[in-house]
């Protein structure tokens, strides 16, 4: 990666131009040369999710022109009323992941069983994914994205679910990219940094704009649906109740901020701190958000970007293995402090 970061006045007359962009293509192969052992399948599957997300945005953009929002018609396997867009944005990701021909199975939100690509029986790895999260949300425009986990298969694995049955500590990549004013790409690679990319419309291409990213230690930002605080846990109820308690006479509490967009409340937290949390509580004793393509690949993110992210048992999440490939989860994730007063008031409880 090069330092230098010159800018040249050149096509663009006196207005600056930065000719040392880094875009997502370049990194990638970068970061495949470092790798002596590498055979570019990796690489390869990166640039069909490139695609993917590029073409989700699009779609997305283009949204309220081509009037493609609003019910499809059909119900997800979670339930979930299905718009539109994450019919299209499911089949855009189930149509890269297959002609990356580097991907045996596929886990989506939207697909009740694993999608097996029996055309390439020796690929080597199985991804999980949410292609569109937080969809109820499209239609008022709020940001919504792409969540990602990506597993190498095991020598000699047949490409069945059981493939998928395994901890985040797993993943070889992990990420999620924001649909939002413009689409941000934020990507880790295992024990690696975690870097952010903007994409320039105007280019198509994602550029490096956020490398190295790391979050503040501390931020009293909190995000969580407080509307389910009735069914909260002793633990969780105590918790909230202290971030709206100055810490000093004349203190200020807590900020609250809930988008209720998940990747979108994600990449807040992760630029600016804090806690993101949807926890299990009496109604729903496994919390919300799926382990697979929400949760693992958030805490990946969040833990190598310098937080945490624990599960409501108080169990690091990117170990917990799920039961099944829609299984569900409580998440703390955030700022490493943030993180630790919902462990520490846990732990208070447990004695
Ligand atoms: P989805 O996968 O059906 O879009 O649901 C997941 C979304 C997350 O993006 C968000 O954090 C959460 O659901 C919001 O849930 P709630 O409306 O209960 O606060
Ligand atoms: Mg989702």
């Amino acid at each position: 990666m090069s330092s230098n970061n010159e800018s040249h006045s050149g096509p663009g007359g006196s207005e600056a131009i930065n000719t040392e962009i880094i875009t997502l293509t370049r990194f990638l192969t970068e970061e495949q040369t470092k790798h002596k052992e590498a055979t570019g399948d990796f690489t390869l599957l990166c640039h069909s999710l490139q695609f993917a997300f590029k073409s989700i945005a699009y779609y997305i953009r283009r949204a309220s022109l081509i009037n493609l929002s609003g019910l499809a018609g059909s119900a997800n396997s979670t339930g979930d009323d299905q718009k539109k867009l994450d019919v299209i944005g499911n089949d855009i990701f189930i149509s890269a992941m297959r002609s990356s021909g580097r991907v045996r199975i596929l886990v989506s939100e939207e697909e009740d069983e694993p999608i097996v690509f029996d055309e390439h029986p020796t690929a080597r790895y199985a991804v999980a994914c949410d292609p569109i999260d937080g969809s109820s949300n499209l239609d008022a425009g709020v940001s919504v994205g792409t969540i990602f986990g990506i597993y190498k298969l095991a020598e000699g694995a047949k490409g069945t679910k059981e493939d998928l049955l395994r901890p985040g500590t797993d993943m070889v990549a992990a990420g999620f990219t924001m649909y939002g004013a413009s689409a941000q790409l934020v990507m880790t690679m295992k024990d690696g940094p975690v870097n952010g990319f903007t994409m320039d419309s105007a280019l198509g291409e994602f550029i490096l704009t956020h490398p190295d990213m790391k979050m503040p230690r501390k931020r009293s930002i909190y995000s969580v649906n407080e509307g389910n605080s009735y069914w909260w846990e002793d633990p969780v109820k105590e918790w909230c109740d202290t971030l709206k308690k100055p810490e000093k006479e004349g203190g200020k509490p807590y900020s609250a901020r809930y988008i209720g967009s998940m990747v979108a409340d994600a990449y807040r937290t992760l630029l600016y701190g804090g806690i993101f949390a949807y926890p299990a509580d009496k109604k729903s004793p496994k919390g919300k958000l799926r382990i697979l393509y929400e949760c693992a690949p958030m805490a990946m993110v969040f833990e190598q970007a310098g937080g945490q992210a624990v599960n409501s048992k108080m169990d690091r999440m990117i170990e917990i293995i799920p039961e099944s490939i829609h299984d569900k989860s409580g998440i703390f994730m955030g700022s490493y402090e943030e993180v630790q007063k919902v462990i520490d008031i846990h732990n208070k409880y447990k004695k």
